[in-house]
């Protein structure tokens, strides 16, 4: 999956993307590099980001959407907002990959259902503004994939289909670096779910700080070979897919391991 964010405060390509004309075109070149998916958003969710209004998010996303939606990969929406995630899905997208996993508008689970589209419900315990006062798990594993279920009751009960779910457990959403690898060294509860799980990880904070030279954090865009290596070891343990920022060798890591044999991701050509 790769990313559009169309976001003046995204961490790691903040403004690069807001006039729709550059949106478009990096859009297009994530298609060219191999991206099964596009997701375009314009609310930055990093910790202690403002939320734009809704008329602003509409405004960022809608003609990237149209555009994008042209090019014929699919494409899900980045929001909370049920209002957002309809007006996108009018205009070509066809998946709601929503950060608060329906808990920051509880009306996002009947308009997912209504909509007939896939949906991305990601665990979370809160708005980026204090988000990280939340990190705090018994088991972090076990606590995820606890709140991701009760997530999917919820889903199901207001009519979202099983088969339109993919699970996300959320790096770096109201969670330590240390709870970061905690998730990531096990994947089984959330996998044992049973459902599609997408992992987003490319170029966050954790990795900065691993890569960290005399307690600088490493620069955003210098964190995507530690991304990549971590694509690698997920696609080893047969995630559904992982949203990142660059494609082409995300996309390599995932072809090379399919080669060896040793991942059920499944090409779309096969
Ligand atoms: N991370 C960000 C934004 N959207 N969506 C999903 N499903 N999973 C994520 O981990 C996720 C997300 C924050 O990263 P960005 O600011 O680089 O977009």
């Amino acid at each position: 999956m790769g990313v559009v964010n169309v976001t003046p405060d995204s961490f790691s390509d903040g403004g690069r993307w807001l006039e729709p004309v550059d949106a478009i075109a990096h859009g297009r070149r994530l298609v060219a590099e191999g991206a099964d998916l596009l997701d375009i958003g314009g609310e930055s969710t990093r910790p202690g980001a403002e939320r734009p209004t809704e008329a602003e998010e509409l405004r960022r996303v809608l003609p990237v959407i149209e555009a994008l939606a042209a090019t014929g990969v699919p494409i899900s929406i980045d929001t909370m907002r049920p209002a957002v995630a309809a007006a996108a899905c009018a205009a070509g997208a066809r998946m709601v990959n929503d950060v608060s996993g329906g808990m920051a508008d509880p009306a996002m689970l009947s308009t997912v259902a209504e909509l007939g589209v896939g949906y991305v419900l990601m665990h979370w315990r809160g708005h980026a503004l204090d988000m990280q006062q939340r990190a705090r798990y018994g088991d972090v594993a076990a606590d995820v994939a606890g709140e991701l279920a009760a997530q999917v009751e919820r889903a199901l009960a207001a009519g979202v289909a099983e088969d339109a779910l993919v699970l996300d457990p959320g790096v770096g959403f109201a969670k330590t670096a240390a709870h970061n690898w905690e998730l990531l060294t096990h994947l089984d509860p959330v996998a044992a779910l049973g459902f599609p799980v997408l992992w987003g990880i490319s170029r966050k904070a954790f990795l900065g700080r691993l890569l960290a030279v005399d307690g600088e954090l490493r620069p955003a865009v210098q964190r995507d070979d530690a991304s990549v290596a971590l694509t690698t070891y997920l696609a080893l343990n047969g995630v559904w897919g992982v949203r990142t920022h660059t494609v082409r060798p995300h996309r390599d890591a995932v072809e090379t391991v399919r080669r060896l044999g040793r991942s059920p991701v499944v090409h779309p050509d096969q």
